[in-house]
């Protein structure tokens, strides 16, 4: 394949500090040696202290699941880029579909934290996908279109070289049932076919995108192996050494 895999671990809301370095120390241990296939962890924002000290000489790279858009000031309860800087983080997940359904998070507000990220040199991951419903009446193109176009809105193209995108079907999201592998080639390819036309081929060739939904070790390498499937976004199976090392070991 011509782009890398990049396989990264959603930690939602879970893991106190002392059990995310428990994980971490596991996934050292059993991951160093991997070097075909960039490795992201993204713990809750209390972990990152502790968890950015043990990856300081691993190759596992730290990241965080959302980030205020504003660069600093009175928004009670938020998290900024250069707060995550501190951290030596280097990817943030925007828009993923817990935050747009939860937190009323919109394709343009994704899209105002991917140029905040960019602009603090984080590499977002883009999170995009439709339902159950959205599928069922024929309408995933269309959903996936807008969601591409505005959450990808105003990137420059050599932004968009440097941000990830992982489709992620809701319906696959926590449920065990993940997508067809053809389901899954189709999604992809069509969205690498929307950023040739927004930026040009080069773009669509480079850009990486992750399936994210229910994967887990028994599906990643039919998932992997897929020509527009570079990586994975992985929720519940991350939050285990033992899966996710599986996961990471089965893609390669
Ligand atoms: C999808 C995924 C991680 P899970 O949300 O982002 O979670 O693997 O648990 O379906």
């Amino acid at each position: 394949k011509e782009r890398k895999l990049i396989i990264a671990g959603n930690w939602k809301m879970n893991k106190t500090v002392a059990e995310a370095v428990d994980l971490v120390k596991g996934l050292k241990l059993e991951l160093s040696g991997v070097k075909e296939v960039d490795l992201v962890v993204c713990p809750p924002f209390t972990a990152l202290c502790e968890v950015s000290k043990l990856l300081l000489d691993s190759n596992i790279r730290l990241g965080a699941q959302n980030m205020n858009e504003n660069p600093a000031g009175a928004y009670t309860g938020e998290i900024a880029a250069f707060m995550l800087k501190e951290f030596s983080v280097r990817y943030v997940i925007l828009g993923h579909s817990e935050r747009r359904t939860y937190f009323g998070e919109t394709d343009e507000w994704v899209a105002r934290k991917a140029r905040a990220a960019h602009a603090a040199a984080l590499k977002p991951i883009i999170c995009v996908g439709e339902t159950l419903e959205e599928r069922e009446q024929g309408r995933t193109r269309a959903v996936l279109e807008r969601q591409v176009r505005g959450s990808l809105a105003g990137l420059t193209r050599d932004q968009m070289l440097e941000t990830i995108i992982a489709y992620e079907p809701v319906w696959a999201i926590g449920t065990g049932r993940n997508a067809t592998p053809e389901q899954a080639q189709e999604a992809h390819a069509f969205i690498r076919s929307l950023l040739a036309g927004m930026y040009d081929e080069t773009v669509a060739r480079r850009v990486r995108i992750q399936y994210g939904g229910s994967v887990k070790p028994s599906n990643a390498r039919d998932l992997m192996c897929l020509p527009d499937v570079d990586g994975a976004l992985v929720g519940g199976a991350s939050l285990e050494v033992r899966s996710f090392a599986d996961i990471v070991k089965n893609s390669i």
